[in-house]
């Protein structure tokens, strides 16, 4: 069987990167994430991604370019990353975050990143920094 999938957004705006803060499940809150979630049956990762950051955000999102790999997160799950355009809307902590912040490239390494994330989160503000 296949691994299942934890689509995730390196949501970027105005040279900054969106960082939020997980409030469930015990284990994980006060932890930083690029926000998402499962890809449910029957979705793109790309589809799953922008019903994530809806629910999550209220926010219109625009998966732009898969970070390119993929993350273990536990047996047969494992996270992917897009780099994400906002089209519509302002991010708040709607469901399973209890803060969000916009980071500068330099300010990445402030916040507690989930560790499983600290890649794409690198790639992404590899990418930010030569935008
Ligand atoms: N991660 C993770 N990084 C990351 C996300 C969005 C999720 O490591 N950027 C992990 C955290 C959880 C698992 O992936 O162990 C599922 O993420 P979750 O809880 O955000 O996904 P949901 O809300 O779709 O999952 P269920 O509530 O279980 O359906």
């Amino acid at each position: 069987m296949s691994d299942s999938v934890v689509v995730a957004g390196a949501v970027c705006d105005g040279g900054r990167l969106l960082a939020a803060r997980r409030s469930a499940p015990p284990e994980l809150a006060g932890r930083w994430e690029l926000p998402g979630g499962k890809q449910e049956p029957g979705e793109s990762g790309e589809q799953a991604l922008v019903r994530e950051l809806r629910e999550e955000l209220g926010v219109e999102a625009e998966p732009r370019e898969r970070i390119p790999g993929e993350w273990p997160l536990k047996p047969g799950l494992v996270l992917r990353v897009w780099t994400v355009r906002l089209v519509s809307g302002v991010p708040s902590p709607l469901e399973d975050h209890d803060e969000l912040r916009w980071l500068t490239p330099d300010e990445t390494d402030t916040v507690d990143w989930l560790d499983q994330d600290r890649p794409a989160v690198a790639e992404a503000v590899r990418r930010l920094r030569e935008a």
